[in-house]
């Protein structure tokens, strides 16, 4: 016998939500080709590692999660995964979503000491009933399902906070997002069979307060698939992001015929009418439509994002509102 939220729980749990329904059929006349597109340049190592799966005929949602696993292993990145910033009191809490072709969608958020945030996004969603779970219920699914741990901050990343700690930096400083800095990781693909699937994955903003999230781990905002339009991720502050549910508004743009440049275009000028200072305040917008194509767009110059198809492995500089 269900209870009332059992049985709510039973409606809401997506028809297709196990790993073998990936195979099943799929009727499109998409013919481009798989196609990969990643934010930052890091996304060419992350394009690179799912490609790899779209290569082998594996399905997008295996790509993107391939891409972003990819970069959560980067000790090097300072946004994601294993290298990331922590927050004020230096843990480091990560946030992502991934979200496929059929709607299903998985998200954590604030997830401490786990190597790969996207995966358990990913379990989340095949798994559970839910599209979300947040900080220590995050950390008690991971660790029940056994999903890798680590040991954050790196030694070189706490120094750097031990030295920021120090200097007493004021609550509300505004961070500094540029490409030297700034690397979150927004993942699309399309595959042979035109599917569309997405995922995004972060540290968020370095040295934010305890139990902040961004945009990264909410679906709409750091992230939207929509199979009847197309696909967007976000990058940036996710503050701004969140303001406008961005990626959401970048495939409605398209569902209207925007292409993925215009619709990205046309996002970051909602996102600056909605802020009467953009002093140092950078996003960005990727996006992929059912045909394949794709586009880009930013508010300040210095972001790019990287595509990578049969032919191609190049960075992209996307078209930009203004400079710094
Ligand atoms: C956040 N949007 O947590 C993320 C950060 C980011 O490039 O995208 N950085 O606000």
């Amino acid at each position: 016998k269900l209870s009332a939220v059992g049985l709510v729980a039973s409606i809401v749990k997506p028809a297709l939500a196990n790993e073998d329904t990936i195979s099943d059929p799929f009727f499109s006349d998409y013919n481009g080709g798989a196609k990969m597109i990643s934010t930052w340049s890091h996304g060419q190592e992350a394009n690179r590692a799912g490609w790899k799966l779209l290569e082998e005929g594996k399905s997008s949602l295996e790509a993107v999660e391939a891409g972003a696993r990819q970069t959560e292993s980067d000790v090097t990145n300072r946004s994601v995964g294993i290298g990331g910033m922590p927050d004020r009191e230096g843990h480091v809490t990560l946030d992502a979503c991934i979200m496929d072709w059929n709607s299903n969608c998985g998200s954590v958020g604030c997830l401490e000491g786990i190597a790969h945030p996207v995966s358990v996004a990913k379990h989340i969603m095949q798994n559970t009933p839910h599209v979300m779970l947040v900080g220590a219920g995050a950390k008690k699914y991971a660790l029940k399902h056994q999903f890798e741990t680590i040991k954050t901050p790196l030694p070189e990343v706490k120094k750097e906070w031990e030295k920021w700690k120090k200097e007493q930096a004021a609550i509300a400083k505004k961070p500094e997002i540029n490409h030297e800095n700034h690397d979150t990781i927004g993942l699309l693909a399309i595959d042979e069979a035109g599917r569309i699937s997405g995922a995004c994955t972060t540290s968020g903003w370095a040295y934010k307060l305890p139990g902040r999230l961004g945009d990264s781990p909410i679906i709409g905002s750091g992230l939207f698939i929509d199979q009847e339009v197309g696909g967007a991720v976000a990058t940036g502050l996710g503050e701004s992001i969140i303001r406008i549910a961005g990626s959401h508004t970048v495939v409605e743009l398209m569902r209207q015929g925007k292409s993925p440049e215009q619709a990205c275009k046309e996002t970051v000028e909602r996102l600056i009418r909605k802020h009467k200072d953009m002093s140092g305040l950078q996003c960005a917008f990727i996006a992929i439509n059912t045909k394949g194509e794709v586009g880009g767009f930013s508010v300040f110059n210095g972001f790019n994002y990287a595509l990578k198809t049969k032919d191609q492995d190049v960075l992209i500089d996307t078209p930009f509102d203004r400079k710094w």
